[in-house]
């Protein structure tokens, strides 16, 4: 090839260079351009090669048309990598951000229900002056039932009914109350305290099951009567369920109180209406809502209260029901099934 021929070529490869540049708008591709033709199987050194053909008095100018293509095809690169940059970071602070979207919002979860019942009543107690106090789940008959008055042979210390543990040495509590009975033997009245808590029971049905929470009130000081229990049962109906409603008792027997009594409230989800085809009471306009009494004096010579002195009532209630009465739920499985669609609505 001919000295000018050669130069000719040179010339053409840095212009075409030059145009392919102009159509590049990423580091990768310039870069596989770029050892297309400055690489060592690129097209320049293919040109170079030829050099070696031409008349020695030729070879320095050609040597020094090579060296400026190089230079030219390298600035040309780190020119449009630099243009490339700087457009990409004016997209970058042009990009707008609209502040008046709405924020994602995020699914929260929320305590369970029964939680939801047991904090509230404890809240309201807490209004009147009732501290909280709990004990262990697995107790042993002396404060599950013998110092609540339960004879040897009562029909609740069977097996049928309580879930014993340990070969019957030990047994999962079936009410809070074992927990008061601890409170009195560690602490002299005045007592006032809620105990709130899980009880086992061997039941199951719609409305029982084997494990399910209670909550138990107990007030021990001087001079105590049926009517300050009733008070209290009031205030916690009221705050609880609806202002509206009013409350009864109906003469009952637990081993623990005496006199002892059922309670019910109005039901609320009929008082304003027809309550012959109410669902939650039967037409009846009452609903049970637990059980309550004057603590047995047999109860407090158990713990050493002076009974001469001392005098208190207690109350039960059961969490699941109360929220069953509360938002008409019909199956205490509800509760423990985990449904997200029914757990979700509270
Ligand atoms: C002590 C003394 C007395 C608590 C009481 C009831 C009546 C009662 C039930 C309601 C529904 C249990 O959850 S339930 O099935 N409870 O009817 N509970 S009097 O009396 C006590 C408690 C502790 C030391």
């Amino acid at each position: 090839m001919a000295t000018e021929e050669l130069i000719s070529k040179l010339t053409s490869l840095n212009e075409e260079f030059a145009n392919a540049l102009i159509q590049l708008s990423s580091e990768q591709e310039i870069r596989e351009v770029q050892a297309k033709y400055l690489g060592k199987k690129g097209m320049v050194s293919a040109l170079m090669r030829e050099m070696g053909k031409l008349p020695p008095e030729d070879k320095r100018t050609v040597g020094a048309a090579f060296n400026k293509v190089k230079s030219s095809i390298a600035g040309a690169v780190e020119g449009r990598l630099g243009e490339l940059a700087a457009a990409a970071e004016k997209a970058d602070l042009e990009r707008t951000v609209d502040v008046s979207l709405p924020g994602r919002v995020r699914a929260s979860g929320h305590t369970h229900i029964v939680t939801q019942v047991r904090d509230e009543s404890v809240a309201i107690f807490g209004e009147l002056g009732f501290e909280v106090a709990e004990g262990p789940q697995i107790e042993n008959d002396f404060h599950n039932f013998e110092a609540l008055g339960f004879a040897k042979d009562h029909p609740a210390r069977d097996e049928q009914d309580t879930f014993f543990v340990d070969d019957g040495k030990l047994l999962l509590r079936t009410h809070t109350s074992p927990v008061q009975i601890r409170t009195m033997l560690s602490e002299a009245p005045p007592i006032k305290i809620v105990a709130p808590g899980a009880v086992y029971r061997r039941d199951d049905d719609p409305t029982h099951s084997p494990m399910f929470g209670q909550i138990e009130g107990l007030l021990i000081d001087e001079n105590v009567r049926f009517s300050d229990l009733k008070g209290v049962l009031l205030h916690f109906v009221k705050r609880y369920f609806g202002e509206d409603l009013e409350i009864r008792f109906r003469p009952s027997f637990f081993p623990f109180v005496e006199p002892g009594a059922e309670v019910d409230m109005q039901c609320s989800f009929c008082i304003d209406t027809d309550s012959s085809r109410c669902r939650v009471c039967k037409g009846t306009t009452w609903v049970e809502i637990g059980g309550a009494g004057m603590v047995d004096p047999v109860v407090l010579e158990h713990v050493n209260i002076d009974t001469e002195k001392y005098t208190g009532f207690a109350f039960g209630m059961g969490l699941e029901r109360m929220a069953m009465l509360r938002h008409g739920v019909n199956d205490i499985k509800n509760f423990y099934e985990g449904d997200m669609r029914f757990l979700t609505q509270f």
